[in-house]
């Protein structure tokens, strides 16, 4: 893996939200007094009806985790109102561009924004709904979706927004976990040249929902579907008639704000829950810090709303801090896969935050795409979601950034609430593919297997993280059990990531990937990124993936699947070629037993590989759950991979 350190660039430096020298003293003064840094930010970056005193009470031994406990704030307030009071209404919050180029792009101004939210808040009033109760948001990147989730916030309801293109049955699943009393759905949605019946699986999963009183319907597409007297209503209907006053309700601070369903690599889905106070604190803080954001800048984060993504970079924490937020309806590659640059320049973007999963089929694409397009608004391009590889990172500067825009590498988790260890634009030398450093307020630890933390900066093991911070989850919904167990459990006073990681002799941190994916081949942990990184650097290779298969003399073996870029052909040969570079760059013990060439790749919604599914067809066993896949076709093309 590269170890080349890249330099904050000179002229970026002079004029960013926190410089190398204030980065140190920030995340001193966080150490050495962590209650008192947490309170002066909150206090800083939101309004309160009641300025907390406390930081954080209770601990992580025992799961009874609580973050400015004396305060009292409303989300929507504080992404709204604030701003409309202080003279800012005309500026604008949301900038949708939708599917079609086409078609007309959207603005929403502070002030029209609060309107709809006001009048969407009385509407859910009106239908019963109160604080505490939940409402479950199965909507497309509309602007909807936005004024639903704030709208929810205003009267202390909790919103659990399910992504768009989930199934039928993963939105009855998650409705009846969490015991939704209203759905907010629309007739239907665009993604790229498909049309996606949104209403219609909201109806197949109506039929099993017995907590469902009502279904408010956006009108969207035009598209006509059967609306159920009684149970359904018409979003803009109700919304027209609405008053447009609806005074926020005052929140403690540990009062939820939202759940948000994560898939874990067993089981059922986990409803992860996020409160007011300590929650948008955290959405507000990393949002200013690690996209150096101010007001006025145009900022957009690629995420879909269905994701943690979408709920911190989207809506809360750039609302909070009154940026201009892009919301893209459409696909990477509609019409063409020069889409997100020709939006960058149509919308002139300054911060871009996408996952290396589009950065690898862009590029794939080739440059001519991108280099069409003005760029020249961009100055701070962040990844998110997955080890970002050597290639890609290179890319992404060189070609998309002209080579002025740091890369900020964010890692953090649903779990998380916010972004946890990433460089700060302006203080922190990148290294390709390293999320670098914890952000000031955040103790990340490595441990090993015993649970004692490494001391030394060189270290490999489980990342952890050894103090709370305020964007933690507070609980998995209805399942206290699990929550303890899974994160604060298996090493006492740590929250656990279940990521594994390498600390170099710099201090850098380099995550390897769930410690699920883990290789144990004749005794050496071999993490699935590294193997990955190094396959890649092969150059007739687009992308692979690699799993641990039982093996009778290693253990464990390699198994490595791999996409070809166009023009090339999967051979024996080549096959040896990957194999002998992985050796060349890992070591001999990295040895990939086998190698199948294939065209496609099984990941979720949200662009991670499904290795499960991998392992699955690497030792010739039926496939279990395929139901959260993004393409379903990618399966049968994998078990027909040539294997060689
Ligand atoms: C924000 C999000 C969380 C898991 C996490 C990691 C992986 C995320 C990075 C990353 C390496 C990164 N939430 N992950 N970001 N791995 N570098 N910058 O993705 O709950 O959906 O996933 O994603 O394994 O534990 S998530």
């Amino acid at each position: 893996m590269s170890e080349k350190t890249c330099a904050v660039p000179p002229a970026f430096s002079a004029h960013h939200v926190v410089s190398g020298e204030a980065y140190q003293a920030l995340y001193q003064q966080a150490l050495a007094d962590p209650d008192g840094f947490w309170v002066s930010q909150a206090r800083r970056l939101l309004t309160w009806y009641q300025p907390p005193t406390k930081g954080f009470s209770g601990s992580l031994r025992d799961g009874n985790i609580r973050w400015f406990e004396d305060g009292t704030l409303n989300a929507s307030f504080n992404c709204l109102d604030r701003h409309v009071a202080a003279g800012h209404g005309d500026e604008v919050a949301i900038i949708w561009e939708p599917n079609d180029p086409k078609d007309a792009p959207r603005r929403l101004t502070y002030l029209q924004l609060l309107d709809r939210v006001e009048r969407a808040a009385n509407v859910l009033k009106a239908l019963g709904v109160g604080k505490g109760d939940r409402v479950c948001i199965y909507l497309q990147m509309i602007p909807e979706l936005a004024i639903a989730m704030l709208a929810c916030a205003r009267i202390g309801a909790i919103h659990s927004v399910v992504f768009g293109a989930f199934s039928a049955s993963a939105l009855r699943d998650r409705i009846n976990d969490c015991g939704a009393k209203v759905l907010i759905t629309q007739d239907a949605g665009w993604r790229g040249n498909k049309s996606v019946t949104m209403k219609q699986s909201a109806d197949a999963a109506c039929a099993e929902t017995p907590s469902i009183e009502h279904v408010l319907v956006v009108k969207h597409t035009g598209a006509d579907v059967p609306m159920q007297p009684e149970r359904d209503l018409s979003w803009e209907g109700l919304l027209a008639a609405a008053s447009a006053t609806c005074p926020p309700e005052p929140m403690d601070a540990e009062q939820p704000l939202f759940i948000l369903y994560t898939s874990g690599s067993t089981g059922k889905p986990k409803g992860v829950v996020h409160t007011t106070g300590g929650y948008l604190t955290y959405a507000a803080y990393t949002h200013e810090l690690v996209f150096d954001y101010r007001p006025g800048e145009v900022f957009w984060c690629t995420a879909d709303c269905g994701w943690i993504t979408g709920h911190s970079y989207v809506v809360y924490g750039p609302l909070a801090n009154r940026a201009t937020v892009l919301m893209y309806e459409g696909v990477p590659s509609y019409p063409d896969f020069g889409r997100f640059w020709q939006i960058v320049a149509k919308h002139r973007v300054n911060i871009f935050y996408t996952a290396p999963t589009a950065l690898r089929a862009l590029r794939a694409k080739g440059d001519a795409f991108v280099i069409g397009h003005d760029r020249s608004t961009l100055r701070i391009l962040g990844t998110v979601g997955e080890p970002i590889k050597a290639p890609e990172w290179e890319w992404y500067r060189a070609v998309v950034g002209e080579g002025r825009c740091p890369i900020v590498d964010t890692w953090w988790q649903t779990e998380t609430g916010g972004i946890l260890i990433s460089p700060l634009p302006g203080a922190t030398p990148t290294k390709p593919g390293s999320a670098t450093f914890p952000l000031p307020g955040v103790r990340a630890v490595v441990l090993d297997e015993a649970g004692n933390e490494l001391g030394d900066p060189k270290a490999t093991g489980l990342l952890a993280i050894a103090a709370s911070w305020p964007g933690m989850l507070r609980d998995i919904w209805g399942d206290r059990a699990r929550f303890l167990q899974t994160y604060l459990q298996p090493f006492p006073g740590y929250y656990l990531t279940g990521d594994g990681c390498r600390r170099d002799p710099d201090g850098y941190y380099w995550i390897t990937g769930r410690v699920d994916d883990i290789m144990i081949v004749s005794g050496h942990n071999i993490g699935t990124a590294e193997v990955e990184g190094a396959i890649g650097a092969h150059p007739a290779v687009a992308e692979a993936a690699v799993v641990g298969i039982a093996d009778d003399i290693t253990g464990q073996a390699i198994c490595a699947f791999v996409i070809l870029k166009a023009g090339h052909e999967g051979s024996p040969g080549l096959a040896d070629e990957i194999n002998q570079l992985v050796r060349k760059i890992i070591g001999p013990h990295a040895n990939l037993k086998q190698i199948r060439f294939t065209p496609a790749l099984p990941k979720t919604r949200s662009g991670k590989i499904m290795r499960r599914l991998l392992r699955d067809v690497a030792e010739g066993r039926e496939l279990g759950d395929v139901t959260t896949l993004e393409d379903p076709a990618a399966v049968a093309a994998l078990i027909e991979a040539v294997r060689v």
